[in-house]
């Protein structure tokens, strides 16, 4: 037997194996395009493609911050840019609070409990929304040095004093 016919079954497997992906991925599409309510969009499976990069593996810096009513454990946070940063949250508080920062350049993503969620909310770039007790995760690999204000979006916390310095080298 000549070698180019021992080739052929594979070829012919290979074939189709393709049109076999082909046709599974045409189902896909169909699929996806015939209930708007499952469609996934863009943005969300980009969100989750920086989630799954920033949480994998430990942290350059890890910093904790816990909430009381109406009080953040400390006012200033310190990080470096370029670093991956984990910011333990934890809500020690009996009311609901969050660690917002209204603008951060880089890559940012939010765990609360065993999910990542949605890291961006309103206006705000950073938001770590915690129900009383609960506790949660945000990553961050800030892409500029700078002093960005983080604060909870409470209507009256941040005017009461929950308010910080987040500085990035
Ligand atoms: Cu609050």
């Amino acid at each position: 037997m000549q070698p180019v016919q021992k080739e052929r079954p594979m070829r012919r497997m290979t074939r189709f194996l393709m049109m076999a992906a082909v046709a599974s991925l045409a189902v896909a599409v169909t699929a996806c395009s015939g209930s708007e309510a499952t469609h996934t969009k863009p943005e969300d499976a980009a969100r989750a493609a920086v989630a799954a990069a920033l949480f994998t593996g430990p942290a350059g810096q890890s910093l904790s911050l816990e909430m009381t009513d109406l009080k953040f454990s400390t006012p200033a946070l310190a990080a470096k840019s370029g670093e991956l940063v984990e910011v333990a949250l934890a809500n020690k508080g009996s009311i609901e609070h969050d660690f917002s920062i209204a603008k951060l350049p880089g890559e940012k993503a939010l765990r609360v409990g065993d999910r990542d969620t949605d890291v961006a909310k309103g206006n705000n770039e950073v938001h770590a929304h915690l129900r009383a007790g609960q506790t949660g995760v945000v990553r961050m690999r800030v892409s500029s040095p700078g002093a960005y204000e983080f604060f909870c979006t409470v209507p009256g916390h941040k005017e009461a004093g929950m308010k910080g310095t987040f500085t990035v080298q």
